[in-house]
C-alpha cells in the first residue's frame, strides 16, 4: 500500500473466517488492524499476539448507531483508514423459497445488505475527503450463479457487486478504489455451521473430500489487491477451488 508505513485496514467480521485471517494477513504485512465483530474474544486474542497494532472493537453491522459512533469515536491515530473490507455476512438456511423462515432472510438483509452500506456510508467519505483509499467487498459466486437454496443469499451478493460497481462510477476521479471480491467454495470458517444453524454433520458433509479454499486463499487475494499501486483497480475477482464448476440448466420432466 502506497500511503503511510502502517496504513489502517478496517476489518468487519474480524472475530471468524476470512476476517480473521485477512486481519493476521494484513497484520503480518506490517499494517495496523481495526478489528470489527460483535464476540470481542477472538479479536483480543489477535491483540495480544500482535499488540498495538491491533484495535479490536465490538460492532453490530446492522445498527447505525453503533457504526456511526464506530467512526466518532475512534481514537485519531485510527481515525484515516486505508483499506475498509467489508467482509461481515453470512447465510441463513438453504431451504426454498417457498420453505425459508422470514426472519433468516431478514437477517441476511440486514447484515449483507444494510450492514454494508451503513459501514460502507460512514467510511466513504473520509476516503473521499483524503483522496485515497481502498473498500474490499466480500460478495460471492453465490451473487452470479444460482442455485437451490440460495434465494435470498445470493440476491444479497448480487446486491454486493452491483453496489461496488456502482461505487467505481461514483467515485471516479476521487482516487479511491472499489473491489468486489467473490469466493466459491471456502471451508474452515464458521459459514456453513451458522447457515445450517450448528449441525456439524451438515456443515461436514458440504466440505468432505471437496478441497475447498481456505480463508488464507481469500486472505491472499485480498493482501494482493491491496498491494497493487494506486492507479490500478480490480473491479471484481472470482475465486473458486479446483473442485468447484458449474452445473446444468436444470429442465423438469413429467
Ligand atoms: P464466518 O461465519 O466464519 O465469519 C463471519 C464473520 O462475520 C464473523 O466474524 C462474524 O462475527 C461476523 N458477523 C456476522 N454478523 C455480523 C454482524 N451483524 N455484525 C458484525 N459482524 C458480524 O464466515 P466466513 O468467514 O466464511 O464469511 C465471511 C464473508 O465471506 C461473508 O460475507 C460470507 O457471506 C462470505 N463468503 C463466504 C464463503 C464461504 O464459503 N465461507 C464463500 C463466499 C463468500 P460475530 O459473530 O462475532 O459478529
Ligand atoms: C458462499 C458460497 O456457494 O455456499 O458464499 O453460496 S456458497
Amino acid at each position: 500500500n502506497d500511503s503511510t508505513p502502517h496504513p489502517i485496514a478496517l476489518v468487519t467480521g474480524a472475530s471468524a473466517g476470512f476476517g480473521r485471517a485477512i486481519s493476521e494477513r494484513f497484520l503480518r504485512d506490517g499494517y495496523r488492524v481495526i478489528a470489527a465483530a460483535r464476540r470481542m474474544e477472538p479479536m483480543r486474542e489477535l491483540q495480544r499476539k500482535y499488540g498495538d497494532a491491533v484495535l479490536p472493537v465490538s460492532l453490530d453491522v446492522r445498527d447505525e448507531q453503533a457504526v456511526v459512533s464506530l467512526r466518532e469515536s475512534l481514537p485519531p491515530a485510527w481515525r484515516d483508514i486505508d483499506v475498509l473490507v467489508n467482509n461481515a455476512g453470512l447465510a441463513m438456511g438453504k431451504e426454498k423459497a417457498h420453505e425459508a423462515d422470514f426472519q433468516d432472510w431478514r437477517t441476511m438483509i440486514d447484515t449483507n445488505v444494510t450492514g454494508l452500506a451503513l459501514v460502507t456510508h460512514a467510511f466513504l467519505p473520509g476516503m473521499v475527503a483524503r483522496k485515497r483509499g481502498l473498500v474490499i467487498n466480500i460478495g460471492s459466486v453465490a451473487g452470479k450463479y444460482p442455485y437451490p437454496g440460495g434465494n435470498v443469499y445470493g440476491a444479497t451478493k448480487a446486491f454486493v457487486a452491483q453496489f461496488s460497481r456502482n461505487l467505481r462510477a461514483d467515485l471516479i476521479g476521487t482516487g479511491v478504489r472499489v473491489t468486489d471480491v467473490q469466493p466459491g467454495l471456502v471451508g474452515e470458517t464458521e459459514f456453513s455451521l451458522v447457515r445450517y444453524k450448528g449441525d456439524k454433520e451438515r456443515t461436514a458433509a458440504m466440505y468432505a473430500g471437496a478441497h475447498p479454499l481456505r480463508p488464507e486463499d481469500i486472505a491472499e487475494t485480498v493482501a494482493w489487491v491491496a498491494s497493487l499501486p494506486p492507479h490500478v483497480n480490480v473491479n471484481a475477482i472470482e475465486v473458486m477451488p479446483t473442485s468447484q464448476s458449474f452445473a446444468a440448466l436444470t429442465v423438469t420432466r413429467d
